[in-house]
């Protein structure tokens, strides 16, 4: 039988084994695995890797943030994340007054819908807002919100009595709280303390978000979400401190994972000290820190300390980030940074390639475990049956990372002149190949909303 594609003679790599055989498609499914397998379309793989789509479950498109919203839209988003190997991404709903949170998830998929190059799902957030409107979350589950994000940062910071009942809400639901982790309190009091000495450039954004307080905000979110009883997922780990939190949580057996992101894998808080606008750039939350936790957090990748990497991209142009050095005030920088498109190569590149990792561990952090974890039934793996999302690889090619050579919609990049060996060459999402040869060929709105949800039975532990 000959099948709609077939890809041949790749040598496939899952998050488990790695193996040659040829895959072949039908619609938009994986219909076989195996050897001299013949399509209508084939596509040939010799001397690249075939893996599964990546999956990048923390994503802010078109977001609102403060006086700002994020630069990449959910088309311009979802095509860089499809050139860099992404084929699911998670973004978020931030309920308004006077809605109920069935309303406001229609409002935010009316806006993706029409645009998205991928499939998506949507993490339902939860502020203080929300607290008086728990009783929602039952049918924000049955809706496909299987998620929840909660602060511990921001204006959307719960106390820790009401992350207590939003996580007991949740779990009522067998639903996934996903929180930003960090101590507000102590941010704003060092935040205080150094605008009112004159420190007010981005060299002091680190300064004010102390790693020792990251841990103790993981800390304390884990010993809250032990006492409701529900699995928990931290969210852009950025050092040891956290690391040795979420470890030591698993050791006991507590379904608690985390995860990292380019910006904290590639960049050390020097970034901060760059001038001008240029050391505005990379303020993001929690912040990029020294180099000694870049290492913890390869290391933790490596041993399984930490189980995905996501980026958090939230892109703010230049003009965007300059408006905080005008204010002579680095509070006042819109937090986040591009990365959506880097993610996969980067992880591979400066993970794999570099012995930190291999190459399965590089597949079960970017598409395996984001997917199982978010609840994406069908994805992040090489299965028959499974959503035929699948990345063809080119270990070999070697790239300079650069603002034209990437696609987001932002007019800077925090990799510019990083080379990389290993890029995306080939992206197809539900059986449409989107990027052929490092060329982008999908389209707005092939992508679809996917309801994530959890099995009933089990709180699933991730090993
Ligand atoms: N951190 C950022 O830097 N930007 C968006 C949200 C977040 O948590
Ligand atoms: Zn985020």
């Amino acid at each position: 039988m000959n099948y709609d594609l077939v890809i041949k003679n790749g040598r496939i790599i899952t998050a488990h084994t790695s193996y040659n055989a040829d895959i072949a498609i039908q619609g938009e499914k994986i219909a076989a695995i195996g050897q001299n397998l013949a399509g209508e379309r084939e596509i040939d793989a010799s001397g690249k890797l075939v893996t599964p789509g990546a999956v990048d479950i923390h994503v802010h498109l078109q977001m609102p943030i403060g006086k700002f919203t994020s630069s990449d839209d959910f088309f311009t988003g979802t095509r860089a994340a499809a050139l860099g190997g992404t084929t699911a991404v998670v973004d978020f709903i931030e309920r308004q007054p006077g809605e109920t949170m069935l309303e406001a998830l229609a409002a935010r998929r009316a806006l993706a819908d029409p645009k998205v190059a991928i499939d998506y799902g949507l993490h339902m957030t939860i502020g203080p807002n929300d607290i008086t409107h728990l009783d929602e979350i039952p049918a924000a589950y049955a809706a496909g919100c299987g998620s929840f994000k909660l602060y511990m940062a921001y204006g959307l910071r719960l106390t820790d009595d009401q992350l207590l009942h939003a996580f007991r809400a949740i779990r009522a639901v067998n639903g996934l709280p996903v929180v930003h982790a960090e101590n507000w309190d102590v941010i704003c009091a060092l935040v205080d303390e150094n605008l009112a000495n004159g420190n007010t450039t981005p060299h002091y954004h680190p300064l004010s978000r102390p790693a020792l307080m990251e841990g103790e905000a993981a800390g304390r979110v884990i010993d809250i979400a032990t006492l409701a009883g529900t699995r928990l997922h931290i969210f852009h780990v950025t050092c040891a401190e956290t690391v040795g939190r979420i470890a030591a949580a698993r050791a006991r057996g507590l379904p608690v994972t985390g995860e990292t992101c380019p910006q904290y894998l590639l960049n050390t808080q020097e970034v901060y000290d760059r001038s001008g606008v240029a050391g505005a750039l990379p303020v993001c939350a929690p912040p990029i820190r020294g180099q000694e936790q870049q290492d913890a957090l390869w290391r933790a990748l490596g041993s399984g300390d930490l189980q995905l990497v996501t980026t958090d991209h939230c892109p703010f142009t230049r003009a965007e980030k300059e408006t905080g050095i005008a204010a002579n005030d680095f509070s006042q920088i819109p937090g986040g940074v591009p990365g959506i498109e880097v993610r996969y190569a980067a992880v591979y590149s400066q993970g794999v390639r570099h012995g930190v990792m291999t190459e399965n561990q590089w597949v079960d952090a970017c598409c395996t475990t984001p997917a199982k974890l978010a609840g994406f039934a069908n994805k992040g793996d090489i299965l028959a049956g499974y959503d035929a999302d699948l990345v063809i690889f080119d270990p070999d090619k070697k790239v300079t990372l650069s603002t034209e050579f990437l696609h987001e919609n932002v007019d800077w990049t925090l990799y510019e002149g990083v080379q990389l060996q290993g890029w995306t060459e080939t992206t197809i999402s539900r059986g449409r190949v989107i990027v052929e040869n490092g060329k982008f060929v999908g389209r707005g709105g092939d992508g679809r909303f996917i309801k994530r949800r959890f099995s009933d039975s089990a709180i699933p532990i991730l090993a």
